[in-house]
């Protein structure tokens, strides 16, 4: 009896916690608040759970992930991608054919555990230009 009562309440948490997931969007752009080749929200801040989508409001873009708490994730190019955010920390990621532009983003998800990790692996990440777009976003995360 006991544990069909755990067995309820585990179920019950886990039908709200997925009614209170949010869906983010992420827009892909050629031009945005922060220049050209953006990811807008450049930095977004979710909860464990949550989906973010990666809209191609411009095309040729391509969202890949760089650094995750959890598994890679990559889209194809000029098309949406939907992430489910299943793990705690910070992903980093980037636009295929714009990553030397400086076309990356940031993603909190819950607390930062990875948030070292995640810096090491920014500074090595090859970007020619809108250096310091990455460090910027980075930043916000706390
Ligand atoms: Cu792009």
């Amino acid at each position: 009896m006991k544990s069909a009562i755990s067995a309820l309440l585990i179920t019950g948490a886990l039908v709200c916690g997925n009614a209170l997931a949010a869906e983010h969007e992420v827009k892909m752009l050629n031009k945005g608040a922060d220049g050209n080749f953006v990811f807008d929200p450049g930095y977004l801040k979710a909860a464990k759970g949550d989906t973010v989508k990666f809209v191609p409001v411009d095309m040729a873009h391509m969202p890949q992930s760089e650094v995750t708490p959890g598994a890679a994730w990559k889209g194809e190019m000029g098309k949406p991608l939907t992430v489910t955010l299943a793990d705690e920390g910070v992903h980093v990621y980037s636009c295929l054919p714009h990553k030397a532009l400086g076309m990356v983003g940031v993603i909190q998800v819950g607390k930062p555990g990875n948030l070292d990790a995640a810096k090491t692996a920014a500074a090595g990440m090859k970007i020619a230009q809108n250096k310091d777009r990455l460090d910027k976003y980075l930043a916000q995360v706390k």
